[in-house]
């Protein structure tokens, strides 16, 4: 018998947590947080401990597969790896040759291990890299570097020292990401207060010293008035504001018509009520964390709202502050060199992006674009024709609004194909389905996780493959060799690690110890004196001249959001502590804890409809209709039904998911169009239904 522990990095989110996974005769039985990493305390969460049921899973791709039947038939032909490699390479260079690398688009699900499929795109000459993040949190992203030039990521969020956290839709006690979880708890037992500001109570607000309950869409108005009251009352941080924040004589005269008593009509929430919650922050401060969100793609103001909060955050001088949002350090900030990129081995190129993200748009990130607009571009073949589209741990049809008509415009392609480990919408749609093996079974690319505490990690591979699957990095080499990219191209993953630890000082064997490497041995905050932001005067600025540039104004006055007229709901829509997204619904494990969503409705508005808890409804929109359990509460808004998302799958390789529960992103039709012109994102719940008893 052998016994072995394996560090390794969870895969069952894009949280991406320290895992130690316990193997018995290649089997692995057992898998716990990194008991190296402190704040995982040694544990995953029901995601994490369901891995082994994904990885037993035999109702995932096995095998790579080359489509016989029409998009989204079902008739596959079962091919080996050098066959389906050769014949998306061959259409590749085809579509390249025939249309310029240009229109090869790729879309991932972002995350710290993109360095070498990035490279591949860099390589063969394409612009066109996407992420998801504009179905997710590209208007915080958008919001923290129109402030101060520096991303999201650049502060972390100190929960664990806080003395006041207070969460918009941030449901962080079910959208989990467990180190946060547990620094959260902790600071709870050490007398921390939590705020929660939501359009329903969740799990977090269970736990909270305050909850409110907000007019869904209205959150800008409540910001707005938060600030008139930190500035009228001179509740806010004198000494960070007068040496960090340019531009508060306009932020003061720009909230000056939004009083308490002004939002609690937009709001519902009473002035009272956010005079003293405004008075507590105050006192509290600068160890606040006012989260500036994570899933914020939902209204067309989400970017207002964000950049609302992070100037909430700056007003309470919780920026740089322990117990705040302390700057992160990188490798270089603590001398040690970063890992070398395979990005860097190719020139840019000068071709624009074809979703006009860096020229018809020069106020949103390079980088990742922002995906509906690609497929604007494709379904108008403008501004140049996309032909191959590469979705690559993404699945659009079940993650973007309205999947009949992005069906419609998939049909200008010539090749779609998916890299995947499970089945999906998307994967059945595909030309060519290329099986990634799960986290278990596969390493990755060395990644750095700038934090207080910077370190590298790495995954690795705990069991063999149970099936003809491949890790990313075997399938971008079996691509790059066959596309004239021998830079890429790597027979062993340890050669793979040694380019990338090159000028680091750091072995791979340095990882066995732990799982992973620190660069420092102790969490760093900088000094007050020493703090510098990514703008020109390296200071927080209020007005944004990129914003204005673009036609989007720095402070924007609030507008009422269209709200549901009588006999409609807003369709809202969030996680729960069972399942990511669309990819663990027919998780064996988890599909039987929790099999199907339901709709939470209002009690009184059930009444009007004669509904009753757990009736069977029909939910429509736009002349779709679908059935759905009811679950009837008082406690969420009764202007807004809510879904968990990820559910409604369709297609029959998937048993257990089949037919359960339905997809929230159906009910959005036109959503591709519908997004924040500011912030970048989909405005996913600015959409509405109506609900009846079947
Ligand atoms: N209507 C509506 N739309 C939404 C949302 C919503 O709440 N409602 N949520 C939005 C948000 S926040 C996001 S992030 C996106 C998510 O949208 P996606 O990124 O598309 O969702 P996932 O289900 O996480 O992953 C997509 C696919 O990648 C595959 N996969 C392969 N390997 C891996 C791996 O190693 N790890 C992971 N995690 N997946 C892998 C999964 O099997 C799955 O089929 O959807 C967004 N869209
Ligand atoms: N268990 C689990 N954890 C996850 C994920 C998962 O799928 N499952 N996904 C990961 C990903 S990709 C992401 S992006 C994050 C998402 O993390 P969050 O953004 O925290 O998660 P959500 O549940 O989408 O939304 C949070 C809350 O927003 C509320 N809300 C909706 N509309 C409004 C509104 O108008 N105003 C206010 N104030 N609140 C509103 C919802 O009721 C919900 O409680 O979670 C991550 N962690
Ligand atoms: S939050 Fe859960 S599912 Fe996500 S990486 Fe961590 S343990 Fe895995
Ligand atoms: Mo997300």
């Amino acid at each position: 018998m052998t016994k072995e522990s394996v560090f390794s990095v969870c895969g069952m989110c894009t949280v991406r947590c320290p895992i130690q996974v316990e193997v018995e005769n290649g089997q692995v039985e057992f898998i716990s947080g990194n008991p190296h990493v402190p704040a995982m305390k040694g544990a995953v969460c029901p995601r994490g401990a369901a891995g082994t049921a994904l990885l037993n899973d035999n109702e995932r791709p096995q095998t790579p597969l080359i489509r016989t039947g029409e998009r989204g038939e079902g008739k596959w032909r079962k091919v080996g790896w050098g066959e389906a490699l050769d014949f998306v390479a061959k259409k590749l260079n085809q579509i390249k040759d025939e249309y310029g690398a240009r229109a090869i688009t790729f879309s991932d699900r972002g995350g710290p291990f993109r360095d070498m499929h990035r490279a591949f795109l860099k390589g063969l000459g394409t612009p066109n890299y996407n992420n998801h993040d504009s179905s997710c949190a590209r208007n915080v992203q958008h919001a923290a570097l129109s402030l101060t030039g520096m991303g999201r990521k650049a502060v972390s969020y100190d929960l664990k020292n806080a003395k006041h956290v207070v969460l918009q839709f941030r449901n962080i006690f079910e959208a989990i990401n467990v180190q946060e979880v547990n620094d959260l708890m902790d600071a709870l037992e050490k007398g921390c207060k939590l705020t929660v500001i939501d359009i329903r109570a969740n799990i977090s607000a269970a736990k909270a010293s305050r909850f409110m309950m907000i007019r869904p869409g209205t959150d800008y108005a409540f910001n707005l008035a938060v600030i008139h009251e930190l500035i009228n009352k001179q509740l806010y941080d004198e000494r960070f504001v007068s040496r960090y924040v340019e531009g508060f004589k306009a932020l003061e005269e720009f909230v000056t018509p939004y009083t308490p008593e002004w939002a609690e009509k937009e709001t519902g929430i009473e002035a009272t009520t956010l005079r003293s919650f405004v008075q507590e922050l105050a006192k509290a401060s600068p160890s606040v964390i006012w989260h500036p969100g994570w899933m914020t793609a939902r209204y067309k103001d989400s970017f207002y709202v964000c950049r609302s909060i992070y100037i909430i955050n700056a007003l309470l001088g919780s920026y740089g502050a322990k117990g705040g949002l302390p700057f992160v350090s990188k490798p270089a900030d603590v001398g040690i060199n970063g890992l070398k990129s395979f990005m860097d081995l190719y020139p840019s190129t000068d071709e624009k992006r074809a979703d006009g993200v860096g020229w018809k748009y020069t106020h949103f990130e390079k980088g990742p674009g922002l995906t509906h607009l690609t497929f604007k571009a494709m379904e108008e073949q403008e501004p140049y024709p996309l032909k191959a589209y590469i979705a690559y741990r993404h699945d659009p049809l079940m993650g973007y609004p309205d999947p009949d008509r992005l069906r419609q415009i998939w049909d200008k392609l010539d090749l779609l194909v998916s890299v995947t480990f499970s089945w999906s919408d998307t994967a059945w749609h595909s030309d060519v389905v290329l099986p990634l093996s799960t986290y278990l079974e596969r390493e990755s690319i060395i990644a750095t996780k700038n934090d207080l505490k910077p370190y590298f990690f790495v995954r690795k591979r705990a069991v063999a493959p149970r099936y003809d699957s491949l890790a990313d990095w075997e399938i971008i080499s079996g691509l790059a060799r066959r596309m004239d990219l021998p830079d890429l191209v790597f027979d062993r993953v340890e050669d793979l690690w040694n380019f990338q630890l090159k000028d680091t000082g750091v072995t791979i064997e340095d990882f066995n110890a732990e799982g992973l490497v620190n660069l420092t041995d102790k969490a760093r905050y900088k000094n007050f004196e020493d703090y510098k932001f990514g703008t020109d005067s390296g200071k927080i600025k209020i007005i944004s001249k990129n914003l204005e540039e673009n036609g989007q104004p720095s402070l924007r006055p609030y507008e009422p959001p269209t709200f549901p007229k009588a006999g409609q709901y807003r369709l809202t829509f969030g996680r729960c502590a069972l399942h990511t997204q669309g990819h663990t619904v027919n998780n064996p494990l988890l599909g039987e804890q929790m099999p199907e969503n339901t709709l939470w409705i209002n009690t009184a508005e059930a009444q009007k409809l004669n509904i009753s808890d757990k009736d069977i409804v029909t939910m429509s929109q736009n002349g779709y209709s679908e059935t759905i359990r009811a679950q009837v509460t008082d406690h969420i808004h009764p202007e807004a039904v809510f879904l968990i998302h990820g559910f409604g799958h369709r297609i029959k390789v998937e048993s257990r998911a089949f037919g359960k529960g339905l997809a929230d992103n159906k009910f959005m039709a036109g959503g591709l169009d519908i997004w924040d012109k500011a912030g970048g994102a989909v405005a996913y719940q600015e959409h509405f239904v109506t609900v009846s008893k079947v």
